[in-house]
């Protein structure tokens, strides 16, 4: 194997734009070469090394929840999330992360709510700015046309999308064409797209108040033997008790967090 790596394929390794990777090498972060004709050359174990250290999951800080929560609670605009999204990206450097800090929002805004520190009203307010901001960034990431399908699902019997809408940044970052299904979508329907060869990949999320076990575990049933009968990847997400044996079959993923997913379809597509 070739030890030396160009910018290109460092890009396509860590699932960013060559621009970020030239960013990290001119400020040192990543050691780089350079050839006679002054093209930037990198080691792969140092390559490796980065990678290692930038999939490092940090602890959300609180001051940025607690910051994010006081924007989406105050009465803002969509532009006004969507311009703290974009800050957060480059702050970040990758959309996984971006995704990791705002299901951290997400979490406390359910404690709050729980604990009675927040009103219905005022929740669902918030997740709606939220959602907002988030539809304006999914639609500013631009994606090859002829790149991979997949479908992203709520559930059937499942309201919540936020999450959902969280995973659609981490896919459309790693090239992927995202058909939106939304909120609780029949399970028919979704075999139905399966069958007719619509997608590379089937994407359900489920929240943990979904508490029908045997109603989940069906609709893993009949999406699962549709998407190894077509040769489709199947990802369930988020917290709901999904069935134990399900990431043990083949093209089956139970994904916990976005650097998983970001890792994840940067081995099935590039
Ligand atoms: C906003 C919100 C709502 C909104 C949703 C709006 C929307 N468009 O999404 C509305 C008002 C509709 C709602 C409704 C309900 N909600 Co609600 N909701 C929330 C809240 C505050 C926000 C986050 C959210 O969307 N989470 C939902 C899921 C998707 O998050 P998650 O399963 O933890 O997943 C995380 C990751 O795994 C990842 N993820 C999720 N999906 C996917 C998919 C992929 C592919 C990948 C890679 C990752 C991924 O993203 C998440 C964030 O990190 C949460 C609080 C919380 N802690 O999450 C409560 C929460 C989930 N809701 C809860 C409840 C109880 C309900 C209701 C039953 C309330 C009611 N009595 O009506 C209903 C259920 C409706 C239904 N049939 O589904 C509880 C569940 C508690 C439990 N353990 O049972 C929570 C935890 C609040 C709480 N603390 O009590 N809710």
């Amino acid at each position: 194997m070739d030890e030396f790596m160009t910018s290109a394929e460092v890009a396509r390794l860590l699932g960013v734009g060559p621009t970020s990777v030239k960013r990290w090498a001119d400020s040192g972060l990543l050691p780089c070469l350079r050839t006679p004709g002054r093209h930037r050359r990198f080691s792969r174990p140092e390559v490796e090394k980065f990678r290692l250290k930038q999939h490092e999951v940090q602890e959300p800080d609180p001051a940025q929840i607690d910051a994010w929560i006081k924007l989406i609670d105050s009465e803002c605009g969509p532009y006004e999330v969507h311009s703290a999204l974009l800050f957060d990206r480059s702050r970040l450097d990758a959309w996984w992360r971006v995704s990791e800090l705002v299901g951290a929002v997400l979490a406390e805004i359910g404690r709050r709510w729980e604990a009675g520190q927040m009103g219905i009203l005022q929740e669902h307010l918030a997740s709606e700015r939220l959602a907002r901001g988030l539809a304006r960034c999914t639609e500013s990431i631009a994606v090859p046309q002829n790149g991979p399908r997949a479908l992203l699902v709520g559930a059937e019997g499942d309201e919540h999308t936020l999450g959902l809408q969280l995973a659609e940044l981490v896919f459309r970052e790693r090239g992927w064409n995202v058909l939106w299904g939304g909120r609780s979508m029949p399970t028919t329907e979704v075999v139905g797209r399966i069958q007719h060869g619509d997608c590379d990949l089937v994407a359900v999320s489920a929240a943990a108040s979904f508490k029908d076990l045997s109603k989940l575990r069906d609709q893993v049933r009949a999406v699962g033997s549709a998407c190894q009968e077509h040769d489709v990847q199947l990802i369930l997400g988020g917290r709901a008790p999904w069935p134990e044996h399900a990431s043990d079959l083949p093209r089956f993923h139970r994904v916990n967090n976005f650097r998983e997913l970001h890792e994840l379809l940067g081995s099935l597509h590039g």
